[in-house]
């Protein structure tokens, strides 16, 4: 039910990140869709300087305005850092976003994306149209169902894997952070192929970092982590882990420079830069033990 909320500017949304000591809110508007679906409980609303927000069980998933800097990082480190990315699959990712900038490669024939619950493509459809219009795209296709039974049918078929998951705690998030998960891809990836998964981030959740990339690195020959600001996440500090099947070289291997004028975050500066590490966070990944 959409409600306007003129004359009242005490209406907000919290955010409590892991563990409930600390959060972020955000002043209301006006409220879009709040909807309970079989898994989880949509929330749309706008304000005023973030712009349509989206959030998933009270966990934010997109701010309107800095969407662009999560949705270039998750997909073009890895679709830049392959020589040719020709299928894709993205799990989770209902919204759209990843799926928008996975298809601004011209090399893809092909981008499957699975999200569990259909409901929040159809909010997203409605709702959040500048994330979601690439679904109308020939080359999408979508599912509706466990991204980690849909990846378990695939034999060395796709090129790049993308886990856009929400956190692990939340809804179906837990299925794909285990290892059989991430073997699974492993197996469903060309020779060449890549994964990267959104793996949260060092201040409020580093064992949930810890956890997805210790288990990407047993899963996988090489792991690579990288960095990317995210203002609409807990921290700000955005990780993201890249498990690679044979070509082992995070390099950048193509260039694009029609496309990357259209890019507002990424750049091969980026590209370069988001892979070094503070000592921080290097010890933490490196004293890991079994997960
Ligand atoms: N996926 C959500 C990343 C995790 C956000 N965590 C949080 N706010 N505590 C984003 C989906 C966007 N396509």
């Amino acid at each position: 039910m959409k409600r306007a909320l003129k004359n009242c500017d005490a209406l907000r949304f919290e955010e409590f990140f892991h563990g409930g000591q600390t959060g972020t809110f955000f002043k209301i508007k006006e409220m879009i869709c709040s909807k309970q679906t079989a898994y989880q409980r949509i929330d749309i609303f706008d304000t005023d300087n973030a712009g349509r927000v989206f959030a998933l069980d009270g966990i934010i998933q997109t701010i309107g305005r800095f969407e662009f800097m999560y949705h270039e990082m998750l997909v073009h480190v890895p679709m830049f850092s392959h020589s040719s990315p020709e299928r894709v699959l993205i799990i989770g990712g209902g919204d759209g976003g990843t799926l928008r900038e996975v298809l601004r490669h011209e090399q893809v024939e092909e981008a499957h994306m699975c999200e569990i619950d259909e409901e929040v493509v159809l909010a997203a459809k409605e709702y959040l149209p500048s994330l979601s219009s690439a679904m109308e795209d020939e080359r999408a296709r979508l599912f509706y169902t466990d991204g980690a039974e849909y990846v378990s049918q695939f034999q060395e078929f796709f090129d790049v894997i993308l886990i856009d998951s929400t956190d692990p705690t939340a809804g179906e998030g837990g299925n794909l952070f285990t290892k059989e998960f991430y073997s699974s891809c492993k197996a469903a990836l060309t020779k060449d192929g890549l994964l990267v998964a959104q793996t949260e981030n060092p201040v409020y959740d580093t064992s949930w970092l810890e956890m997805a990339y210790g288990r990407i690195d047993m899963a996988f020959p090489s792991v690579k982590m990288y960095k990317g600001f995210s203002p609409q996440y807990p921290s700000g500090f955005w990780t993201y882990t890249m498990g690679m099947k044979g070509d082992k070289s995070i390099a950048k291997k193509r260039d694009d420079n029609a496309l990357e004028k259209e890019l507002q975050y990424y750049s091969s500066d980026i590209h370069a830069s988001s892979f070094v590490l503070p000592p921080f966070l290097k010890e933490s990944l490196a004293t890991l033990k079994e997960v």
